[in-house]
């Protein structure tokens, strides 16, 4: 055997042997959710894929060149090949340009007393802006009532410019209370001129609870969210935990990452989007 042969044979051996050492005792992240994933989404055709079937448009559509606004289906997708597209250029009157769909679930039983949230991906042009308040901007906002329509609580998923790119955003929690019956969610543009693309709106349960398990001797384990906010870190382990189980609690509309540190100083790493 040459010299040069040797030495490889060498090297793979060592890589073989390094390779073995850290699959010895891998960490082995599940996760399961209550509700379960996906949430039932609330909204009718949100992505736009089946055109405008179960939306209507706001206002009075006859009168959208005069009054100085546009509501149509654009090719230009955050995912598919449909979304929403809604102009205003401030000229008339309409100040909420749009559509809409009237879910009737929240009479049934069952969807009372539980949080809910709005989410939908936006790309708003420059123009788009929200300084007068969360229910001003470019996104959706989901309205609840009472079943006279008399009194009302909403949720805002909106904002300014994106600088024309595709952003997600998320409303804050809205409690859906016994006297909430009909329910009314929109999208598009709110007291403000531009132009915006709307697209995967979803209404959803809030809050969730995430049953996180590592098997395989963790040392150190974190949950955070997309901002990088922690929700949980476990801190160090006890030598002899085989298996750490903890519950947290989890918000729809987010990302949340789990890391696990083994003793070897390895991390092994899931991503959970609640939605
Ligand atoms: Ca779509």
């Amino acid at each position: 055997m040459n010299k040069y042969l040797h030495s490889l044979i060498a090297g793979l051996a060592l890589c073989i042997a390094a390779g073995s050492n850290i699959s010895a005792a891998p960490l082995e992240i599940t996760v399961s959710s209550t509700p379960s994933l996906p949430l039932e989404n609330l909204v009718k055709n949100g992505g736009f894929e089946e055109g405008m079937k179960y939306w209507k448009v706001l206002g009075k559509p006859e009168k959208a060149g005069e009054e100085g606004w546009k509501v149509e289906l654009s090719r230009d997708a955050h995912q598919g090949d449909a979304s929403l597209h809604v102009c205003f250029n401030g000229k008339g009157g309409k100040k909420t340009p749009g559509v809409y769909q009237s879910p009737k679930v929240f009479a049934s039983p069952g969807y009372a007393g539980k949080r809910y949230i709005i989410s939908c991906w936006v790309k708003a042009g420059g123009g788009t802006t929200n300084v007068g308040g969360a229910w001003c901007g470019a996104g959706g906002t989901l309205g609840l009532y009472s079943s006279d329509w008399g009194k009302s609580l909403q949720a805002y998923a909106r904002t300014g410019s994106t600088g024309d790119k595709w952003i997600k955003v998320i409303s804050k929690p809205v409690n859906a209370d016994d006297w909430c019956k009909a329910a009314q969610i929109s999208a598009g543009l709110a007291y403000t001129t531009g132009e915006v693309w709307v697209d995967d709106i979803r209404v959803t349960e809030a809050d969730v609870n995430l049953s996180i398990s590592i098997k395989g001797n963790p040392k150190q384990v974190t949950v955070e969210d997309e901002s990088g906010n922690i929700l949980l870190d476990s801190g160090p382990l006890a030598e002899k935990s085989v298996e750490y189980t903890k519950d947290i609690k989890a918000q729809a509309g987010h990302t949340y990452t789990i890391k696990a540190l083994d003793k070897k100083g390895e991390i092994a790493k899931k991503i959970c989007t609640v939605d």
